[in-house]
């Protein structure tokens, strides 16, 4: 039997080292994972760190059909995370490459290891702008459509690049 096929959105940041060219080399490899192909991406972002430090941060979405598991995603953007050498020193600290489920279908997961929606979409402008260039009309589990979150974001400032 075979899993069924699920869309999912991947947030993508960083702000360390090349953090640009790790963004995009991280998008091309969410192709390569297994049972999974990438269907969309969003623009390119920079950002301030949100109760972070460090540089600006490079962000975007990304739109996957994938056939993991949940968990098995999240293992594997694990797995690439420390392929582009992620370290974490303390918590938010300044990273090579940050890969964060976003949305797993229209499914609300609840586990020890992941939150599903992102626990924050709503309220980050880094995520939820990207998101929506993708997919304007997307809904947001036990939450709505996302375009109704814009306005609570607005102050957040993010520059396309
Ligand atoms: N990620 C965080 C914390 N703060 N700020 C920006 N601008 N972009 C991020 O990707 C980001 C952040 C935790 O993962
Ligand atoms: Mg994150
Ligand atoms: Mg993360």
């Amino acid at each position: 039997m075979t899993a069924e096929k699920v869309a999912a959105y991947i947030g993508i940041g960083a702000n360390l080292g090349d953090a640009r060219g790790n963004v995009q080399r991280a998008i091309l490899q969410l192709d390569t994972l297994p049972l999974t192909r990438l269907t969309g991406q969003s623009d390119f972002f920079s950002s301030a760190p949100v109760d972070a430090d460090g540089n600006d941060y490079v962000n975007a979405v990304a739109r996957i059909d994938t056939q993991l598991a949940a968990q098995e995603l999240l293992d594997a953007l694990q797995a690439i995370e420390l392929e582009f050498g992620r370290e974490r020193p303390y918590p938010n600290a300044p990273r090579t490459l940050d890969l964060d489920i976003l949305l797993y279908g229209q499914q609300k997961i609840s586990t020890e290891a992941l939150a599903v929606p992102h626990p924050r979409l709503t309220q980050r402008a880094f995520a939820l702008i990207p998101l929506l260039q993708i997919d304007p009309l997307i809904a947001i589990p036990g939450k709505g459509p996302a375009h109704g979150f814009v306005s609570g974001v607005a102050g957040q400032a993010i520059r396309k690049i």
